[in-house]
């Protein structure tokens, strides 16, 4: 008569059967050695990456225009976010452009410093570990 298995049951019915073993052998796969198992923990390994602040400085010669743009072009702000961002460096010196890992970071920097000098403003950004 068919027996009725559990979901438990059923995937103990099916999981794989342990190695065959000869009669002189053990665990340890030594015939002659003791009878010890090595248990191997598995950690599980996501690292969070570093992060860094990419920032803007202040200073009295780049257009405010300009400032926003930049925030707009590179850092995906929309014109609110970025005039906001753009009068906070303005009044405090600096600010915060977005944080990201080291790659994109150092990137992002390079770019906006690049598009400053092409239009001749000496707008100054720069990267910082979080
Ligand atoms: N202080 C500049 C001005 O008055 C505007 C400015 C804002 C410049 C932010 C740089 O990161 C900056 N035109």
């Amino acid at each position: 008569m068919p027996q009725l298995l559990s979901r438990l049951d059923l995937s103990a019915a099916i999981a794989a059967p342990a190695p065959r073993m000869s009669n002189d052998e053990n665990r340890s796969g030594n015939p002659t050695g003791p009878n010890t198992s090595v248990i191997t923990k598995v950690k599980p390994k996501t690292k969070r990456p570093n992060l860094y602040r990419v920032l803007i400085l202040n200073d009295d010669y780049t257009p405010m225009e300009f400032v926003v743009h930049v925030l707009e072009k590179f850092f995906q702000k929309d014109v609110e976010a970025a005039t906001k961002i753009m009068l906070h460096v303005h009044h405090h010196g600096i600010g915060e452009c977005g944080v990201f890992t080291y790659e994109i970071a150092e990137t992002k920097v390079t770019q906006v410093m690049d598009f400053a000098r092409k239009h001749q403003h000496p707008l100054q950004c720069v990267m910082e570990k979080k």
